[in-house]
């Protein structure tokens, strides 16, 4: 058994970001525990393709590690992974990943004031337990009659089989959501027939990627300010563009935006209103893409407007009896966001498994601590997520804060610190009640922001900077420290 200072678990963007201010802050003791056999998280699994960031890479990188050579202004997957692997080198953080240490459980012994940590890998214990776990990180297989008896090869986007050749095929794409529409305009021109299945029609904006040329490389290498400049111009306009969908409101500039485009791209009316949503432009993420809809207008291509009823044999059945057979199927359904199966093996102070006590519904105090589980923190913990900007403006006020936590806790020369029911479920209220009238809650749709009981346990009610100077300084008036028993 091996006992660290901090334990995190993950080696995402979130993890690796901890891990950084942890050496930045002079902590080497500590662990990253990684269930996969490499780092990256949602970066190394997402290698469908086409896959790319849909924010900007000047503001989705860290900001203590910004990088001059990203070859396009949306970076691709495998530049990102790459990044992802440079920070770690770069700080020496491969020596703390313990990879295939999937963690089974952890459990707060009170006596001892230590998490104990069992996992693939072996046990650990530790003083605090940072839980970077990712929200994107389950893939939501959905429950259609007959899927796990079709015959054909069939995958889920976040792990996409490489060595199914789609050429000639005839290929079911199941959901229209972020990913799906960045690899069927890929897979289009392979496939023999594309069916594409969509329940929901997303918001598309079109799409601003460039190549980053030269000239912005060098300046960004020998004048590290511009970088920043720019950076921050970027993140200034997303906040600004989220004001005028934040509240749902017809006719908003973002939604005759998304209109244009779908009028400048899909001539044809009928198609059209199938492909135009009804519910307010935000309420789910805006999708962005030039080449989404000319690549589902081409003749391989049918829409597929029906719900799905059942997979019999090798056909996939609609609502109306209408049976289309198909080679394979593709899943791109999306995540189990509000869930979080990771919870059912948390264990706190009361013996209480996380995922009892998030039962009906998920909260965190400020994201990332929750009464009855001391020394643990989270994040992107609930309520921290985006739907406008890049999360790493949200994880890197979250580090702030746990650093801050870590140290005084340390000050106190005490041995644990648990936030206060009261100020968490003041802090629930206070987010609920800025959601009510949003986008999110109010605008029509049904998205993965919420959960099953309707509460939207996802979503940061609005723009982030607010949430950033909140969390700038760590508050010690909303926990309440403790010793072990001598
Ligand atoms: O998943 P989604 P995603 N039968 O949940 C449909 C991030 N991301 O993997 O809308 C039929 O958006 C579902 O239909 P409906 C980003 O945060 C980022 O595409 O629920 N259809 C929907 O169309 C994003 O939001 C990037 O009616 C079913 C689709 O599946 C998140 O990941 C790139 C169904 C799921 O869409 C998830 O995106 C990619 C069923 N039973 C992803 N169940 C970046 O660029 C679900 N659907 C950063």
């Amino acid at each position: 058994m091996t006992h660290h200072r901090v334990v995190i678990i993950g080696s995402g963007f979130s993890g690796l970001g901890m891990a950084i201010r942890l050496k930045q802050a002079g902590i080497e003791d500590f662990v990253i525990l990684e269930r996969a056999g490499d780092l990256g998280g949602t970066w190394r699994d997402n290698t469908y393709p086409g896959c790319q960031c849909d924010v900007e890479s000047n503001l989705y990188s860290y900001s203590f590690a910004p990088r001059a050579t990203w070859s396009r202004t949306y970076a691709p997957q495998a530049e990102i992974w790459d990044y992802l692997r440079e920070c770690a080198r770069k700080f020496a953080l491969e020596k703390h990943i313990r990879y295939q240490h999937e963690v089974q459980s952890a459990t707060w012994d009170d006596a001892a004031a230590r998490w104990r940590i069992e996992t693939a890998g072996g046990p650990f214990t530790a003083g605090v337990l940072v839980a970077a776990t990712g929200p994107l990180s389950e893939p939501s297989i959905p429950a259609i009659p007959g899927l796990n008896e079709f015959p054909g090869p069939r995958f889920h986007s976040a792990a996409w089989d490489h060595g199914v050749d789609l050429a000639g095929k005839r290929v079911a794409v199941i959901g229209t959501g972020a990913s799906a529409v960045q690899f069927v305009p890929r897979i289009q021109p392979e496939a023999a027939r594309l069916y594409l299945f969509q329940r929901t029609p997303p918001w598309v904006l079109p799409h601003r990627d460039r190549p980053v040329r030269g000239l912005a490389r060098a300046l960004y290498r020998t004048v590290p300010a511009w970088q920043r400049v720019v950076r921050s111009f970027v993140y200034w306009s997303r906040e600004l563009f989220v004001r005028p969908f934040m509240r749902p409101r017809p006719n908003s500039l973002p939604e005759r935006l998304a209109r244009t485009h779908l009028e400048r791209q899909v001539a044809d009316p009928g198609l059209r209103a199938r492909l135009a949503p009804s519910y307010a432009i935000g309420c789910k993420r805006i999708l962005i893409s030039n080449v989404y809809y000319p690549a589902i207008q081409q003749p391989n291509v049918e829409l597929v407007t029906d719900d799905i009823r059942e997979v019999r044999g090798r056909a996939i059945v609609t609502g109306d009896g209408h049976e289309r057979e198909v080679d394979v199927i593709i899943l791109a359904t999306g995540f189990r966001v509000t869930e979080m199966p990771f919870a059912s093996r948390v264990t706190g102070r009361d013996g209480k498994s996380l995922a009892d006590r998030w039962r009906p519904s998920p909260s965190a105090y400020r994201g990332v601590a929750v009464a009855g589980f001391p020394n643990l923190f989270f994040l992107l913990g609930p309520n921290t997520g985006l739907g406008h900007t890049s999360v790493l403006v949200m994880v890197e006020a979250q580090l702030r804060y746990v650093m801050g936590s870590l140290r005084h806790l340390e000050r106190s020369g005490m041995s644990a610190i648990e936030v206060r029911r009261e100020a968490q479920d003041g802090f629930d209220a206070e987010v609920q009640s800025r959601l009510r009238d949003t986008v999110w809650n109010a605008g029509g749709c049904r998205s993965w922001y919420l959960d099953s009981t309707g509460r939207n346990t996802t979503i940061w009610p609005g723009m982030t900077w607010p949430y950033v100077n909140m969390l700038r300084r760590f508050d010690p008036a909303a926990y309440h420290l403790s010793q072990r028993p001598a």
